[in-house]
This record gives C-alpha cells, sequence and structure tokens, in this order.
C-alpha cells in the first residue's frame, strides 16, 4: 500500500513537474502581478520624461492608485510636438471631429484595454494602473491604450557538442532568446513594436522580429514557417513602459515561439536592424535586466518550459 502511494505521488510530481508547476506558484506569474489594483508602475514614475525636458509629477508608491486620495497631485500635460499630425497618431484633443470611441473597436484602431473597461475623466482615458506623474500622450501616439506585441523568440543553450547546456544550481537546462537592445534607452529588450490599425498580431510578431532581429536577411521562408507554426501566449496586458502617461499607455500581447530543436530560427545569425541597436542571443535567468517589465514576461517562458532561472 505504502509503496503504491508512493508510486501515485510520484507520478503525480513529474506530471507537476512536466507542466512546471510545481517551479511556480501563480501568484508569480505575470498575469497574476499586472492587474490593476495589484501592479504599481515603476518605469513611468518620478523621471524626466524621455526625449523631453518635463518632469513627471512625484508620485510615491502608496499613492499610485487612483482610489488614493492624492489632493495636491497635479501632473504637467504634456504631448511630443512632432506626435500631431502623424498617420499613426490621434489628433491632438477629442473635439468636434474627433470622438474616438473609448473602450471599443473604433473603425480599424483598437481601444479595448486587456484590462476590462477603463475610465474616462474629463473626456481622456485613464491609465488603468494608476498616476504617472505626467497627462497628455507623451511620445505615444493613441489616446488610451496603444497596442504592441512581442515575439519571444527562445532556444536552449547548447554546448559545442550539441549537447544541452544546464545551470550548476538548478540542473536545469538554460533557454536563450533573442534580445535586442534599444536605441532610445539602451536596455536590452524582447523585438517587439507596435500594432498598426487593422493588424493582425500574428503579423506583427513576425514583422518586428524580421526587422530588428534579422534586419530582413534573406531567410524569410524559414522566418515564415517558423513563426507560421503558431506561437505560445504567454501574457496580454499592460507593460509598465517608460512612455506610459495618465492618459495613454501601452499593452501586449506577447508570444512564444520556441525552436525545440535549435535547427530553425536557433540556427540564424541575427543582425540588428531599425531601431535596434544590437541583437544577441542571451541566456535566460533571473538576473536578466530587461526594458519596462519583459524580464517578468520572459520568466513566463522559462517558468513553462521548465528551464533554469
Ligand atoms: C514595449 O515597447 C512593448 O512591450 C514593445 O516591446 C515595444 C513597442 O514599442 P517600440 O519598440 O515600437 O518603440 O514596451
Amino acid at each position: 500500500m505504502t509503496s503504491l502511494i508512493a508510486a501515485v505521488s510520484w507520478s503525480l510530481h513529474l506530471v507537476l513537474f512536466v507542466l512546471g508547476l510545481i517551479t511556480a506558484t501563480s501568484s508569480e506569474m505575470i498575469a497574476a502581478i499586472v492587474r490593476p489594483g495589484i501592479f504599481r508602475h515603476v518605469m513611468c514614475r518620478n523621471n524626466l520624461y524621455p526625449r523631453s525636458g518635463v518632469l513627471r509629477y512625484p508620485v510615491p508608491d502608496e499613492l499610485v492608485y487612483w482610489s488614493e486620495d492624492y489632493g495636491e497631485y497635479c501632473p504637467p500635460f504634456y504631448t511630443a510636438p512632432h506626435i500631431n499630425g502623424q498617420v499613426w497618431a490621434d489628433a491632438p484633443l477629442p473635439s468636434e471631429t474627433f470622438k474616438p470611441q473609448w473602450n471599443q473597436l473604433d473603425g480599424n484602431v483598437n481601444r479595448v484595454s486587456y484590462h476590462g473597461a477603463y475610465h474616462i475623466k474629463d473626456g481622456l482615458p485613464r491609465n488603468p494602473i494608476g498616476r504617472t506623474g505626467i497627462s497628455g500622450r507623451g511620445l505615444l501616439g493613441r489616446w488610451g491604450p496603444n497596442h504592441a506585441a512581442d515575439p519571444i523568440v527562445t532556444r536552449w543553450k547548447r554546448n559545442d557538442s550539441g549537447g544541452m547546456v544546464s545551470d550548476s544550481k538548478t540542473g536545469k537546462n538554460i533557454l536563450q532568446m533573442v534580445a535586442i537592445q534599444r536605441q532610445d534607452n539602451k536596455l536590452w529588450a524582447i523585438p517587439g513594436g507596435m500594432v498598426d490599425p487593422g493588424e493582425n498580431v500574428s503579423v506583427t510578431l513576425k514583422r518586428e522580429f524580421t526587422e530588428e532581429a534579422l534586419n530582413f536577411t534573406d531567410k524569410g521562408l524559414m522566418v515564415e514557417e517558423f513563426f507560421k507554426s503558431g506561437g505560445v501566449q504567454v501574457y496580454s496586458g499592460y507593460v509598465d513602459d517608460f512612455r506610459n502617461t495618465d492618459n495613454a499607455w501601452i499593452e501586449t500581447m506577447a508570444l512564444n515561439f520556441h525552436d525545440q530543436d535549435g535547427t530553425k530560427v536557433g540556427q540564424l545569425n541575427l543582425t540588428a536592424g531599425d531601431d535596434a541597436m544590437n541583437v544577441r542571443w542571451t541566456d535566460m535567468d533571473g538576473s536578466l535586466k530587461l526594458h519596462a517589465n519583459h524580464a517578468d514576461m520572459v520568466k513566463e517562458v522559462a517558468i513553462r518550459l521548465n528551464a533554469h532561472w
């Protein structure tokens, strides 16, 4: 009987192990962390707004949520001048001629948040996570959610003879991801980009990867096939991006495209292009520092593939 219980318990353990469920509790998963009323953004607070001389109004941790009273809160209004008139941007302000349909598909512009209906205050959408210390759109094109897509392309780290490399402490195999170094803040990041109006996210994912990590090199067909095999969605929601404001913010859908045997994208020579300064295969572990909250998205992949982190 004891051996039967032990066998059942071991089998259950094995199943859970394979599913990666004993390596992380659901409270560590990004979707459980990045939620209005639970998550406090960091990158879009208490700093100088990028590419401007505009200082954000101070927002201490305990006053991020709109539900907290902050009587003296007086954020400067800033929309970067070059945004106005761009085809990818909204009009400067809602008016008789520009009446955005908040919280819905507005023509081919997606104004729906992954976090449910956002509030409209004084005619403008309100950041679902909370105060950022700046109003207006800053560098972002859309009022409300600005939709992005992030392809997390992974392979197993291998030695010269092709064997998988594991970490000496955790004993788990090490994953590598394609990371680009961004021009704007010099940080390493997932090679993501903004979804064009009416564009299917799958198209954005492939386009951004091809532009930023391959600089349009001639591996088109293979990359096409690799992305067609379908990625695994790891996250959809708010991005703690340094460009967010009280009225405009980035949300993303992140998908993992994993090259299990390393014979496809895992073989490619990477070449930085578009707005990427550098590109490389990067080992994934807990010390990885990435732009915005990309590290949390990447961690999710490590958990799901039961890799070292
Ligand atoms: C991020 O900015 C998103 O997660 C995505 O990776 C990226 C999109 O903005 P651009 O790279 O197009 O500036 O926060």
